[in-house]
């Protein structure tokens, strides 16, 4: 009697079993194609309000992906901006988000997109490493390291 017990309540737990599991991994599936390569962030003064964040974001999935918003725990806030020329003047324009297309990549670079890292409780220097959450429309979130590297030889050489 209590062994058909058992196993009544294994086989109503089990579909629900099957779909959590299959749940986690099409989550896996899913969210495994978006790839972060050469993440850094040049070293800034250490009384600096503001630093940048850059990155390359490669998308490997079959559609378009939606970088929405960073979060770090040094930091007050955190902005995707995108630096661009008015007239002469080059000015820091904040982005509400950065897509990635399907099979291509965004790099994020000095002149161009970058992460503003807002009032860090302190400034990291040269070898530090600073994890950042990257937040992605489908709710996904990816971790990732940035190393701090001196300013003048961070630059992505091509
Ligand atoms: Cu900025």
């Amino acid at each position: 009697m209590r062994k058909s017990k058992t196993v009544n309540i294994i086989h109503r737990l089990l579909p629900v079993v099957l779909i959590f599991l299959s749940a986690c991994f099409s989550m896996v599936r899913a969210d495994d194609v978006i790839v972060v390569r050469d993440a850094w962030i040049p070293e800034a003064p250490p009384n600096a309000r503001v630093i940048a964040g850059y990155m390359t974001i490669e998308n490997r999935s079959s559609r378009k992906r939606t970088l929405t918003g960073a979060t770090g725990d040094h930091f007050q806030k955190i902005e995707l901006h995108r630096t661009e020329l008015h007239g002469d003047i080059m000015k820091m324009v904040k982005q509400e988000t950065l897509e990635i297309p399907s099979g291509g990549n965004v790099t994020l670079q000095p002149g161009s997109y970058h992460l503003m890292l807002i009032r860090p409780d302190s400034v990291p220097k040269e070898g530090d490493v600073v994890d950042l959450e990257l937040q992605f429309d489908s709710g996904y979130t990816l971790s990732v390291n940035f190393i701090v590297r001196a300013a003048t030889s961070g630059r992505i050489k091509r």
